[in-house]
């Protein structure tokens, strides 16, 4: 490499308080990629204006009509980089064990190697733009720094909608902090008068990350999680390595206040995988009278003892970056109030008035719209109009229902932790776990109806984790023994871990409908659950924990029948114990290290089944 001779190109130096590893790293990058300038952002409004100005005159961006959507935007990708690309996502563990079977690893010298001839030159004719952030408020005892380095200016712009991003976090970084180097480039160099497109990408794509040094390399996508690496990249994959070591949690969880009739105040966290009702469920309009629910985060939060030994919570992001289809005045009213004004909208559909659509916004669609790909479209197209996995980018104070500690630094404490899936058939509606180990059996066990979130099978039914298959930077039967040893330290400095409870909103019938309403009547099972916490909820044990009794959860107004009910929590024993099978199978994969409890969970499942 040439660092010696490489003189850095033309822009804004960089700023004086910069400190000096990041500097140095900033010139070995540019270096290597060769940018016509180097931009360090500083966060400024002036600064994001110019970026979307910029965006508009390249074409990325389309301005829509401001009378309708004000200060709002249409991006739209190339149509082969539409989603989280797992297939080209890599741990780079110094031992390929470390990475654990439901990983893809590279040898970490080797994929640097690679990655270096990928990344040499490939901001030719481009600006390298310099994007510090912090996750959590900037200054929080939880909150962890990074700097992503990025030739694209909408993933730019993005991370300035998604992170605290700019000067005030870079003079976070002092000589003796801890800050994750992002490396991103979209991988289209220009030459002398080549024209560039609406969307550079490259067809050979490249997420690597490297949970000994902490650094992240990200090559050829522009899209999300691919791109903004400050989101799964960062606050989960390297985060949920560093929180291993540091006694802490870093999960793929929304965090949600809700306050009861009574004016009791709780914090639920719940791991739903992608595109399985996170953003729906943290924006909860309940349906039941004198409920009030809250949002704190969507996607991801950060969870550690606090002084007294209870777990609290952060959100580490400061906006949201939630899928379009399927949300509408019905479903989501509080999203579509979030996304009235600033956002940005990726693969969505345009109106003829210049406003978007998607599938969901209305129950019919106009006449007339442009696709995500920008071609005319009418109802009977036999198409999408909207990419199934397009989304909005808004800022979370731009949520009405933000709670007004959503960006408490000291986080909120955790009375509560759901997970959840997409089951059409065998999980019920709710269940409680009995303890803390079952809770993360439960979690463990998560399996779930692949979505558009990702590439691959929509539907195809897979393990999911704690929601965390894609993102869980190291061995996953170490991550379920880290979970148990957090369960531990809790009991131990004298508190008590939340409650866990195992939630699924899709269930079908026989004619392939949910049975339950969900969104705003979700709140219902919320009721049972709190309930459950002191005491004024009955519950049956069975096999798969504690479940509602008839009567013990409120379905005042809805139009549940009887057998419906039964439905949601019809427990069949044969395809129970298959599911079991299926786990001991599962649970087999990772090389000896699932923790005994989970296997004793098992067996006591098996055994409970084979009873009925
Ligand atoms: P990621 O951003 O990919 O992590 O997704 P997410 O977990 O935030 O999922 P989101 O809330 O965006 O929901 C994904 C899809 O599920 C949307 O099309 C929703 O309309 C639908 N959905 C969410 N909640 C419910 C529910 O309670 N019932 C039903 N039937 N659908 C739901
Ligand atoms: C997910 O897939 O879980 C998302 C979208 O939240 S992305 O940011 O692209 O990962
Ligand atoms: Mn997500």
């Amino acid at each position: 490499m040439t660092v010696a001779h490489y003189v850095l190109p033309p822009g804004p130096a960089a700023p004086t308080n910069a400190d000096r590893r990041v500097t140095a790293w900033v010139e070995e990058i540019a270096a290597l990629t060769q940018p016509d300038a180097v931009v360090w952002c500083t966060g400024s409004d002036e600064e994001y204006e110019s970026l979307l100005d910029l965006l508009v005159k390249q074409g990325t961006l389309l301005r829509l009509n401001a009378q309708l959507r004000p200060r709002s935007y249409l991006a739209r990708s190339d149509p082969s980089d539409v989603a989280r690309v797992e297939a080209r996502t890599f741990i780079c563990s110094e031992a390929e064990a470390d990475a654990g079977p439901t990983n893809q690893w590279q040898e970490p010298v080797a994929m640097l190697r690679e990655l270096r001839s990928l990344f040499s030159g490939t901001m030719h004719g481009r600006t390298m733009y310099v994007v510090p952030f912090s996750m959590g408020p900037v200054g929080s005892p939880l909150a962890r720094l990074g700097v992503q380095v990025t030739d694209s200016p909408y993933v730019v712009a993005s991370m300035r909608t998604m992170t605290r991003m700019g000067s005030e976090s870079l003079a976070q970084i002092t000589p003796d902090t801890a800050w994750v180097p992002c490396v991103h480039s979209v991988g289209a160099p220009l030459g002398p008068g080549d024209e560039d497109v609406p969307w550079p990408c490259n067809d050979t794509k490249y997420i690597c990350h490297f949970p000994e040094s902490r650094e992240i390399w990200s090559y050829g996508s522009a899209y999300g999680g691919n791109a903004i690496l400050a989101k799964k990249s960062f606050a989960l994959r390297i985060a949920s390595v560093i929180a291993r070591e540091e006694g802490w949690l870093a999960e793929h969880m929304l965090l949600l206040k809700v306050t009861t009739p009574e004016n009791r105040v709780f914090h639920v966290a719940a791991a739903f995988p992608s595109a399985c009702g996170k953003t729906n469920f943290a924006m909860l309009a309940p349906t039941l009278p004198g409920w009030k629910a809250e949002t704190i985060g969507d996607d991801i939060a950060w969870i550690a003892p606090g002084p007294d030994g209870r777990l609290r919570a952060i959100n580490p992001e400061a906006g949201f970056f939630g899928v379009a289809p399927g949300t509408g005045p019905l479903t989501n009213r509080t999203a579509i109030d979030t996304v009235r004004t600033d956002t940005v909208f990726t693969n969505v559909a345009l109106t003829d008035d210049g406003d978007v659509w998607w599938e969901g916004l209305t129950d019919l669609p106009p006449a007339h719209l442009v696709d995500w790909k920008g071609a005319d479209w009418t109802p009977d197209a036999g198409t999408p109009a909207a990419h199934p996995n397009s989304r909005f980018t808004a800022r979370a104070d731009s949520c009405p229902t933000i709670a007004d500690t959503w960006d408490d630094p000291e986080g909120v404490v955790l009375d509560v932790i759901l997970f959840g899936g997409r089951r059409a058939t065998n999980v019920p509606l709710v269940a409680q776990a009995r303890d803390w180990e079952h809770g993360v059996f439960m979690g463990a066990t998560v399996s779930s109806e692949r979505t558009a979130a990702a590439e691959g099978t929509v539907g195809e039914l897979r393990r999911d984790p704690f929601a965390m298959l894609p993102f869980c930077g190291y061995h996953m039967a170490d991550y379920w023994r880290h979970w148990i040893e957090v369960g531990d330290a809790v009991r131990e400095a004298g508190a008590q871990p939340p409650a866990v409870f195992q939630v699924n909103w899709f269930r079908k019938d026989a004619d392939g409908r949910f049975i339950w309403p969900g969104f705003g009547d979700n709140v219902r099972v919320l009721a049972w659950i709190l309930g459950r916490l002191d005491g004024s909820a009955a519950a049956a044990d069975t096999p798969l924990g504690l479940l509602p009794v008839a009567g013990s959860m409120n379905l005042d107004g809805l139009n549940l029948t009887d057998s419906q009910w039964q439905e949601l929590f019809h427990i069949d024993p044969a395809s129970q114990l298959a599911e079991a099978a299926d786990a001991a199978a599962y649970f087999d994969r990772f090389d000896g290290r699932v923790p005994a409890a989970l296997r004793e969970q098992l067996s006591a499942l098996t055994t409970s089944l084979e009873r009925l």
